[in-house]
């Protein structure tokens, strides 16, 4: 079962948008393992980003995520890096598929909404970064064998 750090970034949680996200990521089948609201210091801010340093946007990305609160979650499922970055859409909102949120939602790179881990390995170190052990819940949903097919 895969696992993807979401956030919701400080653009979604002030544009009232954190309970139309996690909607959609729950009608696609995917699982919550754990959710916290919270500021985001710049340390790991830096961290989460330290693969764009040196970019030009990358100052502005770390004033961005850290200038508001942020939704950050835990989701898995299977195949859930690769589903949960579809149900965002590309990273410049004119690029992203319409019935993404970046799509439906946004308008610019820097005000895209969503942060979610590029590939499975990320989405591990991604988790482990922004959760501890005893933040995250390991369950069994009622309905999972309704949408996982091996369960
Ligand atoms: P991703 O969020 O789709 O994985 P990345 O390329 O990893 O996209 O970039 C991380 C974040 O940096 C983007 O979500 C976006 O907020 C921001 N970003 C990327 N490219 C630009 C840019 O050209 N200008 C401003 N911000 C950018
Ligand atoms: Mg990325």
């Amino acid at each position: 079962m895969e696992r993807s750090l979401v956030l919701v970034k400080p653009d979604g949680v002030q544009r009232a948008l954190v309970g139309e996200i996690i909607a959609r990521l729950e009608r696609r089948g995917l699982r919550l393992a754990g959710a916290k609201f919270m500021q985001v210091s710049t340390a790991l801010a830096e961290e989460h980003y330290a693969e764009h340093q040196g970019k030009p946007f990358y100052n502005g990305l770390v004033e961005y995520i850290t200038s508001a609160p942020v939704m950050a979650m835990a989701w898995e499922g299977p195949n859930a890096v690769a589903a949960i970055r579809q149900t965002m859409g590309a990273t410049r909102p004119t690029e992203a598929a319409p019935g993404t949120i970046r799509h439906d939602f946004g308008l610019e790179v820097g005000r895209n909404l969503t942060h979610a881990s590029d590939k499975p390995e990320t989405g591990e170190r991604e988790v482990a970064l922004w959760f501890k052990a005893e933040e995250l819940v390991s369950w069994n949903r009622d309905i999972d064998k309704w949408v996982f097919e091996g369960k």
